[in-house]
């Protein structure tokens, strides 16, 4: 049990350690980073119509980059998760339409301001809604974790509204729209352009923003001076030679189809399909090679538990209980948050998140499975163990022969169910900005606002590998039955 226990854990450190290994800069003579962003954040963070990371931050970003020899990964997540990325370490930097608050200085540096920008508020289009006096009793949708969510907050009670949160500004939008709340807070220039390309909200204050102030790239407090240093310095050179009222007017005055595509490729479920074919081949390939990789070490780590939940040891019994409570009774996503977010900051080591993603799974996953292995383990009759140990053999050799044969074979229908699970569960780790199935249609669905036609798509995508999956699992049971 120790050797198989040891076993277990020197390969999740070795995976570990891999993961981390992988995030080394590629050539040590260029500096690497990596950069959390909100791509959900059109005219500034957003993906194109070929899934390419655009807008004003981006290309700043990327101009900068170029100019001042660094290279960097850029991680798109919720602008909260982003900025909680940042400040555990995470990543080095966050460019993300990021207002520049007396709070936030408090936990980041700021670069030099580079956009002027201010909180608007906005309705739906055909709304009666005028003031802000006629928010009394109705529900406003904010994104959280943002200046405008912030904003709203500190009228919250002037004004006698309620709150809605949602983790990105287009479902925030949506939301308004569906007529679910009343008015959503956020940043102008953002809502602005989202009207400009359609978006059928109205925004009531257009030339006096709330809050006026500035956007700036930020690096944790204290940390990441050259690579703050180097933004600045760049983003001199190019306010001064006119490359960045180039890459501002090139967002702002461009029609939305330059970067959405044209109504062909948003408006009809093939259209979407044809158009955004590589992104969601690469989402469900990461989907895939989550759940394979989950799966495999789950069920290692389910069955180790389960084994140790019948063992004679009382410690070893008590132990698994414990680690099954603990961890069936987390939700997932605290669990992701909580590896991606929480443990960097305490054990000093970036967790990339494909590897937080992996360790969230083992340790759920893990937990069901190990409740339903000693379960089943426990479920085989009483008399097999007494006969076996009056044929003479041993504790351990009763278990090895007798029990656990008998006992995993009851268990095959909870594997199958468990394996479904585990793929399903992977879209939660969307939010430790994983880029996965479901990251992916986020992504599509803020670029072209087809929530219905996209989300049918990546429901019918899930359902084809669910069937897919069942199938497998049942072919692998029948052949263990014969
Ligand atoms: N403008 C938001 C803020 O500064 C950021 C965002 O939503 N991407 O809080």
């Amino acid at each position: 049990m120790k050797k198989v226990l040891m076993t277990l854990v020197t390969a999740v450190a070795a995976f570990l350690a891999f993961g981390v290994a992988s995030q080394k800069p590629a050539s040590a003579s260029e500096p690497h980073y990596i950069i959390a962003t909100d791509a959900t954040y059109a005219p500034f963070d957003f993906q194109d119509k070929n899934n390419k990371y655009v807008g004003i931050d981006q290309d700043i970003l990327a101009t900068i980059a170029k100019r001042e020899g660094f290279t960097y990964e850029l991680k798109p997540m919720s602008f909260n998760a982003a900025t909680q990325a940042v400040a555990s370490d995470q990543a080095d930097g966050v460019i993300a339409g990021m207002s520049i608050t007396d709070a936030r200085r408090q936990v980041f540096d700021f670069s030099t301001p580079y956009y002027r920008s201010g909180i608007g508020w906005a309705t739906a289009k055909d709304s009666k809604i005028k003031s802000l006096s006629d928010l009394k009793g109705k529900t406003v949708a904010l994104k959280t974790g943002t200046a405008g969510a912030q904003y709203a907050e500190s009228i919250q009670s002037k004004y006698g509204f309620k709150i809605t949160y949602f983790s990105d500004s287009d479902t925030s939008y949506r939301d308004v729209i569906n007529g679910n709340t009343a008015a959503t807070f956020g940043d102008l220039p953002v809502l602005q352009y989202a009207v400009k390309n359609g978006t059928e909200l109205k925004v009531q204050n257009p030339k006096d923003p709330f809050n006026a102030g500035d956007y700036g790239f930020a690096v944790k407090k204290g940390a990441n001076a050259s690579l703050l240093a180097a933004f600045n310095k760049g983003f001199a050179a190019i306010k001064k030679d006119g490359t960045y009222d180039k890459i501002v007017n090139k967002y702002l005055d461009a029609k939305a189809s330059t970067f959405t595509g044209s109504a062909s490729d948003n408006n009809s479920v093939f259209g979407i399909l044809r158009s955004n074919s590589s992104a969601f081949w690469t989402g469900l390939k990461e989907t895939l090679y989550l759940t394979i990789v989950g799966i495999i070490l789950a069920t290692i780590w389910g069955l180790l538990l389960g084994v140790m939940g019948v063992a004679k040891s009382k410690f070893l019994r008590g132990l698994s209980t414990t680690i099954i409570y603990i961890f069936r009774g987390m939700p997932m996503m605290v669990l992701a948050f909580f590896i991606y977010i929480g443990l960097p900051g305490v054990i000093g080591v970036k967790i990339p998140a494909f590897t937080a993603g992996v360790l969230t799974l083992i340790l759920n996953e893990g937990a069901y499975t190990g409740a339903f292995v000693r379960g089943g383990f426990n479920s085989v009759d009483g008399g097999q163990m007494e006969a076996a140990r009056s044929l003479g053999l041993s504790h351990s050799k009763a278990m090895r022969k007798v029990i656990i044969p008998q006992g995993l074979k009851l268990m095959i229908p909870s594997f199958i169910n468990q394996f479904i699970i585990t793929l399903k569960d992977t879209s939660i780790l969307s939010a430790i900005g994983i880029l996965e199935l479901t990251q992916t249609g986020t992504l599509i669905v803020t670029r072209n606002s087809q929530g219905f036609r996209v989300w049918a798509i990546i429901a019918v995508i899930y359902l084809i590998v669910i069937t897919l999956l069942t199938w497998l699992s049942n072919w692998v049971e029948k052949r263990t039955r014969a």
